[in-house]
């Protein structure tokens, strides 16, 4: 743009206005576009409301940035082409503009700034210790979570529903009984890896009662997908008698629940159960009579045909006694021992015998 013998500083400052003109229409109708789009799911906590605010302003300040500069590539390339004769000119040689270095060194830099302090406010916000914190343990295993909360006497209540009184800091210590995994509840926008031989923490206050999915955010094993739960948001009431009608547990020092699977509505059919204990059966293996068609596990159709109900109470209970055929141990989770109640399993085995007989 320098070059005399090309143009005047007059038509390239126009050159340089239009550029500018069509940049930053552009990046208006980005912005706008980027802000009508509705990434996240609703906003179901405290947490989210500052989370979302910090994404819109990196969306408002990062859509420019790519913005402005692709249209000015592209003008350029469009206007300033090389035309036909002109092969063998050649541009005019310039070695460097101070001003413009600097300008280009220093708003980056101030807007990097301001995005970083910005950024730390909100996150020491949302880790903050808040008044009237509730702990709540959640332990993650192949695939599923279970969480604890505290009861009487330094018992704890487990439970396979992440229930939460709403309009409380809750504060979740994240642990993992075998492989990573990761708590995530997206409607709150906090997530955190559960890491093997540690404790993770992370805080949520949920500010809208609803049901919100529990997802596991880590690729831990072929059931990750299936790794779903659900975070039931209640009122304060509601949650303490929620939590008197949990059994305690007796054995606080364990991971485990053994008082059977909490939260489970009591005298379901063997079917009912197939669907619907956690993780749920029917979301690895085929079963025509329950209606499910996943390959993940063996098709108990053919698997079981004519076997005993010995046979399915050990597939049950200790899977990786016996490895089905073309399928791997570790998969099918090894403590529904310890989360269905015996007249759960009981009530299983004869389903599976009688349908698949
Ligand atoms: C995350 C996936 C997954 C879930 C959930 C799951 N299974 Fe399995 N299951 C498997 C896999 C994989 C195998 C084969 C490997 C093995 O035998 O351990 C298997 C094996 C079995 C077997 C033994 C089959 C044979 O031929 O020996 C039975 C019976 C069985 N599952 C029943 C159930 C029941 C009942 C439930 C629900 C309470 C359930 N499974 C939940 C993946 C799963
Ligand atoms: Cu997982």
């Amino acid at each position: 743009m320098g070059s005399e013998q090309v143009k005047t500083s007059r038509e390239s400052r126009i050159e340089l206005f239009k550029m500018l003109g069509i940049g930053a229409v552009a990046s208006v109708i980005g912005i706008i576009a980027g802000l009508a789009i509705d990434w996240f799911p609703i906003q179901a906590s405290e947490e989210a409301k500052q989370i979302d605010s910090l994404w819109d302003l990196l969306l408002g300040v990062s859509v420019p940035v790519f913005v402005l500069v692709q249209a000015i590539v592209l003008y350029c390339v469009w206007k300033f082409r090389v035309r036909p004769g002109e092969e063998d000119k050649d541009g005019p040689p310039i070695h460097g503009d101070t001003k413009i270095e600097m300008i280009w060194t220093a708003i980056p830099a101030i807007i990097l700034l301001v995005l970083c302090v910005y950024a730390y406010l909100v996150l020491e916000d949302i880790e903050g210790a808040k008044a009237d914190t509730m702990d709540v343990r959640v332990v993650g295993e192949q695939f599923t979570w279970t969480f604890y909360y505290p009861g009487e006497d330094g018992k704890e209540i487990a439970s396979k529903e992440l229930y939460l009184p709403v309009n409380r800091s809750i504060s979740f210590d994240v642990q993992t009984k075998d492989v990573l995994h990761d708590f995530w509840v997206p409607a709150f926008r906090m997530k955190i890896d559960a890491v093997p031989g540690t404790t993770q923490h992370v805080r949520a206050t949920p500010t809208r009662e609803g049901t919100y999915p529990v997802v596991c955010a880590e690729l831990c094993g072929l059931g990750h997908a299936v790794m779903r739960q659900n975070a039931r948001v209640v009122s304060g009431a509601a949650f303490e008698t929620w939590l008197k009608e949990q059994p305690g547990k007796t054995n606080p020092g364990a991971t485990a629940g053994n008082q059977g699977s909490a939260g489970q509505p009591a005298g379901l059919s063997g079917k009912e159960l197939f669907t619907s204990v956690q993780p749920t059966c029917s979301s690895c293996h085929t079963l025509a009579d329950a209606g499910s068609n996943s390959s993940t596990g063996p098709n108990l159709d053919d698997a079981l045909e004519g076997k005993s109900e010995e046979y399915i109470r050990q597939g049950i209970l200790e899977p990786d006694q016996q490895i089905a055929a073309g399928f791997s141990a570790g998969i099918m989770p090894p403590n529904y021992d310890e989360t269905l109640k015996p007249e759960e399993v009981d009530a299983l085995v004869k389903y599976l015998a009688k349908v698949t007989k």
